[in-house]
């Protein structure tokens, strides 16, 4: 009834709609709950029951004394309770192991989470254009969680799938959807201030459809300008959790006329923001510290080919007046034009 109550919006009192074969994970959800509400049930009525039946009434005194000592009744409700309790336990284990080992014809993806978002690594190192996570239908896919910062947790309710994403440790868990549509993804470990943004999508697709997304991660640089892939790293990167294009200070400096300043720094210098510098405060942050702003961007290490570097320059570069350069080469496509930028070198240890 309630459940009808709320059937207008997206909430209901039962488990979300699944796109996967959930039985073992839905019936042991129900098991449970079914023997909590009975239980519960049970206990509250036969308080009603005992309340009205001993209740006080004049005259009378307290003429029966408690119970003592029962050994059939102290067993009864020993043994009953432990059964089920062992029950529950060997359901929920056996789901827990099953969805802890990857198959090994598994397609194996990689999740990557950081404050605060989600990223998707392919074979091959292609990374998802679009911040969302493809895959095909009616297939086995392995995920390999990696975290970079804190715990966090990929959370997918449509899949009965959640687990922590810690790091240091390479966690592991796979699915198989068996619906084409578009899923939610949740960060279940609360991780600081923007938890609750840390969203993504997972995009399950005709195999098709699959096939043509992977041309479009392998290709990027043939069909869309440096500056383009640049804006889309921005938006689907985490970026724009932080930064600003257009003037307003989020939680970091706005990259609206910051390529080609002067950056002053938390310890009194001035640096011109060029290649060099850009690339060092992506791969890694705390080196140089923009002076006003907390040291709270997480190192993007190693996560962006060169050419991907190359291309948030020129899109940075393309946002700002005080770059005085020819954008020409940023806005042409050009399959083979050499990287703008190379990995920054790691600072020397203070
Ligand atoms: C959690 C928030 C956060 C995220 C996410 C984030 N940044 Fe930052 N970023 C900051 C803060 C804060 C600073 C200033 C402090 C510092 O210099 O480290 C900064 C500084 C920078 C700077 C130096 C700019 C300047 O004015 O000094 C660059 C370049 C930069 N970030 C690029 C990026 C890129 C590229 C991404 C996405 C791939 C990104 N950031 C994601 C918070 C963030
Ligand atoms: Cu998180």
């Amino acid at each position: 009834m309630l459940n009808a109550l709320l059937a207008s919006s997206d909430a209901s009192l039962w488990l979300p709609h699944s796109a996967v074969d959930s039985a073992h994970v839905d019936h042991l959800f129900y098991g449970v709950l079914w023997v909590n509400v009975i239980f519960s049930a049970l206990i509250l009525v036969m308080l009603a029951i005992f309340v009205f039946k001993y209740r006080h009434r004049a005259g009378v005194t307290g003429h029966d004394s408690s119970a003592g000592h029962s050994t059939a009744l102290e067993l009864t409700w020993t043994i009953i309770p432990t059964l089920i309790v062992l029950v529950i336990f060997y359901y929920g284990f056996k789901g827990y192991l099953h969805a802890g080992v990857i198959p090994p014809t598994a397609y194996e993806v990689t999740v990557n989470g950081r404050t605060w978002q989600w990223g998707y690594k392919y074979p091959g190192g292609y990374s998802s254009p679009d911040g969302m996570l493809h895959v095909p239908v009616n297939t086995k896919i392995g995920l390999v969680l990696e975290s970079e910062d804190v715990i966090h947790d990929f959370y997918v309710p449509a899949f009965r799938m959640k687990k922590d994403v810690v790091p240091g440790r390479y966690n592991r868990t796979w699915f198989e959807a068996n619906e084409i549509g578009t899923y939610d993804v949740y960060c279940g470990m609360y991780c600081g201030a923007q938890h609750s943004v840390m969203l993504s999508k997972v995009k399950v697709e005709s195999k098709e459809d699959f096939d043509k997304f992977m041309v479009i991660a392998k290709n990027l640089f043939k069909t869309h300008t440096p500056i383009e892939v640049g804006e889309m790293i921005y938006k689907t990167r985490g970026c724009a959790n932080c930064h600003s294009v257009t003037g307003p200070i989020i939680t970091g400096p706005t990259w609206q006329n910051m390529y080609g300043s002067e950056v002053p720094l938390a310890d009194g210098r001035k640096v011109p923001a060029d290649d060099a510098y850009v690339t060092e405060s992506i791969e890694y942050p705390a080196a140089k510290i923009h002076a006003g702003f907390p040291n709270v961007m997480p190192p993007f290490t190693g996560q962006f080919t060169p050419r991907e570097l190359g291309a948030i320059i020129w899109y940075m570069k393309s946002i700002s007046t005080n770059f005085k350069g020819d954008l020409t080469p940023g806005k042409t496509i050009d399959g083979d034009l050499p990287p703008a930028a190379k990995p920054a070198a790691a600072p020397a240890a203070p």
